[in-house]
């Protein structure tokens, strides 16, 4: 092929996101276009990087050094295709190679810690950089949102909205927020049940509340976007943890049930409710899996985080608002 070693390797870094005002549903199965928009904090921990080397052959997927075949692999392959038509449409010969896709994930996979928003967020960086597209952030949050939607908001620094709409302006773009923590309480570490991207069809196929909650978070966001600019951070903890609520109401209400939090999830929000009473400034979240998130002010994190350490089955960690997913080095 004429390709010499080190040619056309790149690496790229992305944290999580945890969301404030929460995706969950969507309008477009194909083009992964949400519902409603939604807004989150990225994550200064817990990072994906992801290195993409071009070959000949078959694309590869490995994760924490583990060949993956099956279903995460087709996810890649198909994001890969992706990359390549933006290629070929460039005009650029890159087009013709496959991709060997080496990827570390600190943090634990499909238990609700957002690991497809970083490994899809540095997939995109990594892979457009490495078949030679020159994408700018907005470019690069569109392509990413192709591979899991939350990953759209993990281009971004620190918060990030992540706009509803078409294939063109569906993507994310940061949002001034005043300082804030998060600390993660895990509670499992178990693979979760129902994906989120099978979840979010049984909730909208069969959970009579779907529509009153994509309208409720057209109305949620739009307050939790005058909280971040009025740098209200108790306002945006309660609409955090109400909307997070809802989003776990709206899903339990599918047929089949489905339920993502357990009793110890639940132990984990009523402690940080009696925090609360007792004057201390936190609020609750959780994603599609039973691990819990408090925000807090960082000034309160350390007491936050010693009263809730207890009750976590892992370490308790206390992290801040973190960097949008981007290349470190040249591979
Ligand atoms: C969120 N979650 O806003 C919500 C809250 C989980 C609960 O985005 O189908 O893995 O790949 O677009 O991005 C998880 O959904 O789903 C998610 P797909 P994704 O963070």
């Amino acid at each position: 092929s004429g390709r010499t070693e080190g040619d056309c390797v790149t690496t790229a870094r992305a944290y999580p996101n945890i969301a404030l005002v929460k995706y969950w549903g969507k309008a477009d199965e194909t083009l992964i276009l949400p519902a409603a928009g939604s807004l989150s904090m990225t994550l200064d921990d817990y990072p994906t990087t992801t290195t993409v080397t071009l070959d000949d052959g078959e694309d590869e997927f490995r994760l924490n050094g583990e060949e993956q075949l099956g279903r995460s692999a087709d996810r890649v392959t198909a994001f890969l295709e992706l990359v390549r038509g933006h290629a070929r449409v460039a005009g650029l010969d890159t087009a013709h190679y496959s991709a060997r896709v080496v990827s570390v994930n600190e943090g634990p996979t499909a238990a609700g810690m957002a690991s497809s928003a970083s490994g899809f967020a540095a997939l995109a960086v990594a892979a457009s950089a490495a078949y030679g597209l020159d994408l700018d952030t907005k470019e690069l949050s569109r392509l990413a949102r192709r591979g899991s939607g939350s990953a759209s908001r993990s281009l971004i620094d620190r918060f990030a909205v992540w706009h509803a709409g078409d294939d063109e302006d569906s993507f994310a773009e940061q949002i001034d927020a005043p300082d804030m923590a998060m600390i993660s309480v895990p509670v499992s570490t178990g693979k979760k049940a129902v994906s989120s991207r099978n979840g979010m069809v049984a909730t909208q196929e069969t959970s009579p509340f779907y529509d009153a909650w994509v309208s409720s978070t057209e109305v949620t966001l739009r307050e939790m976007i005058a909280a971040c600019a009025a740098g209200d951070v108790t306002r945006i903890g309660e609409l955090s943890e109400n909307h997070a609520i809802r989003m776990h109401a709206v899903i339990a209400a599918s047929q089949p049930s489905i339920r993502y939090l357990t009793p110890a999830s639940i132990a984990v929000f009523d402690e940080i409710a009696a925090l609360r009473a007792e004057g201390i400034e936190a609020y609750a979240t959780a994603d599609a899996g039973p691990n819990v998130f408090a925000i807090t002010r960082p000034e309160l994190a350390e007491t936050v985080s010693a009263r809730l350490a207890p009750l976590a089955t892992g370490e308790a960690k206390i992290l801040g608002p973190g960097p949008g997913a981007r290349l470190i080095g040249d591979g």
